[in-house]
């Protein structure tokens, strides 16, 4: 049922249909691989929005998705961002190279990566049960259940963010590892990694390449230094403060940090839910606030966005990429401070750019001397996060703009094939096709406008 070729024009119902399909086929029961070839395991954030999108089909087996990921949670409280499927092979690097049997925090029985990505899984959990509620019954005292199960979880994985992810205190979230950013080869990434010297990496073929054009994913050079950084973290046995002390790559990433700033919303609420203790609720709110502060902190008034932070180098990172939003994800916007972000997200630098096919927002804005209209996240538009644009959008009260931009992309996916990235200028689908987290976010569209 995939397709790459543009102009069919699916109706709702059958994009519906079709999305539902492609959670179907990538379910192994209980927990669905990120995409067919490509991401053949799962894949932390992406389960989070898979569940969001899977708990209109059925939200038991949404917070299944969540429970399975969990289940391999670190002592530390990190949620790993790949949890590996022994079934299933090609994809590197594979748990061997990770290694993690090394680390006295990582979970028994279960092989997983050694690092994480962004917190989207308490705004999932949240989604589950709200759906849930609309229906009603026994299905709505299950997910009340399930969120009393996974609080304690949820809670655990913010306090590591909050905490050995921020020494600082800072409200900042730091990354060791451009692949915890989400966004893995953004230009927001390139001069902390050519200031990497790669030592002695032991030898290792790509997997992704045989599933994927190259010139959409990154570069052999970008492939050395994860790697490197990786060999670096397994030689620290994945020890926090080894890591800190020993990474090359220590980055304060603010789109993470605007995700971990809603995820301690939609946690304040799970702990509403089910009546979690006035001191959890204080503490989640001190997490919350000290991000909202960090953020502002980081507002660069010349580009009129929000700027990463390179530890190593002490210095901001000055790049027109998606990431520079992360106020809006965060919420709780100024007047001034929102005024400011719908003007830039308005401008011919991101939405307004005359060339893009459809308006909804490139990972980098053609105006930065970085853009490559398909490599990966250095141009491409991603429909998740279209999705988290459009959340984002409705939270801060700007309903115009986030229903033009689920419009838009809707006629983007209305091609077929659910790609996991698109062409900008042409709307060609790019990278994988039947990515599960993109079949998951029209899912979750379309439910709502066709039950209208
Ligand atoms: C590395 C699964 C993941 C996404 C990431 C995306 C890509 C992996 C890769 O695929 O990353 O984690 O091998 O390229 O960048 O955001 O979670 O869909």
């Amino acid at each position: 049922m995939s397709t790459t070729d543009q102009p069919i024009h699916l109706t709702p119902e059958e994009m519906a249909t079709q999305a539902a399909a492609v959670l179907h086929a990538n379910d192994l029961g209980g927990w669905t691989k990120a995409a067919p070839r490509l991401y053949p395991h799962q894949w932390s954030w992406d389960s989070a929005f898979i569940a969001i999108g899977l708990a209109h089909l059925d939200t038991r087996r949404a917070a299944q998705e969540l429970r399975v990921l969990f289940a391999a949670q670190w002592a530390t409280g990190m949620v790993p961002h790949i949890v590996f499927n022994p079934a299933a092979s090609g994809y590197f690097p594979d748990p061997a190279r990770w290694g993690i049997t090394t680390a006295p925090t990582a979970p028994a029985g279960v092989e997983t990566s050694g690092m994480c990505q962004p917190p989207v899984h308490a705004i999932a959990a949240h989604a589950i049960w709200e759906t849930a509620q609309q229906r009603g019954g026994a299905e709505a005292a299950a997910a009340t259940a399930f969120l009393r199960e996974i609080y304690p979880r949820l809670l655990a994985w913010h306090r590591y963010l909050a905490t050995d992810r921020d020494p600082e205190q800072s409200g900042l979230v730091t990354i060791y590892h451009p692949w915890e950013s989400g966004a893995d080869n953004s230009p927001a990434w390139d001069d902390a990694l050519a200031a990497i010297t790669v030592g002695d990496l032991p030898p290792y073929e790509r997997q992704d390449l045989k599933h994927a054009d190259p010139s959409m994913r990154p570069t052999m050079a970008e492939y050395d230094r994860y790697l490197w950084i990786v060999e670096i973290m397994r030689r620290g046995r994945y020890d926090e403060a080894t890591t800190y002390r020993t990474n090359p790559f220590l980055v304060k990433a603010v789109w993470f940090s605007a995700i971990f700033v809603a995820a301690n919303d939609a946690l304040l609420e799970i702990a509403a839910i089910i009546d979690a203790p006035d001191a959890d609720r204080a503490l989640i709110t001190e997490w919350r606030d000290r991000g909202l502060h960090g953020l502002d902190e980081q507002w660069d008034p010349a580009l009129n966005l929000c700027l990463d932070y390179d530890l190593r180098s002490a210095s901001p990172v000055r790049v027109q990429v998606m990431g520079g939003f992360a106020p809006l994800i965060a919420g709780h916007l100024t007047p001034e401070r929102r005024a400011a972000i719908l003007t830039t997200l308005d401008s011919p630098a991101w939405l307004g750019h005359p060339r893009l096919r459809w308006p909804v927002p490139p990972s980098t804005s053609p105006d930065d001397p970085a853009f490559d209209s398909r490599r990966y996240w250095r141009g491409p538009t991603w429909p998740v996060m279209n999705w988290l644009f459009w959340w984002a959008l409705q939270r801060a009260d700007a309903t115009e703009q986030a229903t033009a931009l689920r419009q838009a992309s809707l006629d983007q996916l209305s091609g077929g094939g659910f790609g996991e990235y698109y062409e900008p200028f042409t709307g060609e689908p790019l990278g994988s096709l039947d990515q599960s987290w993109t079949a998951a976010m029209a899912l979750d569209w379309l439910y709502a406008l066709l039950s209208k």
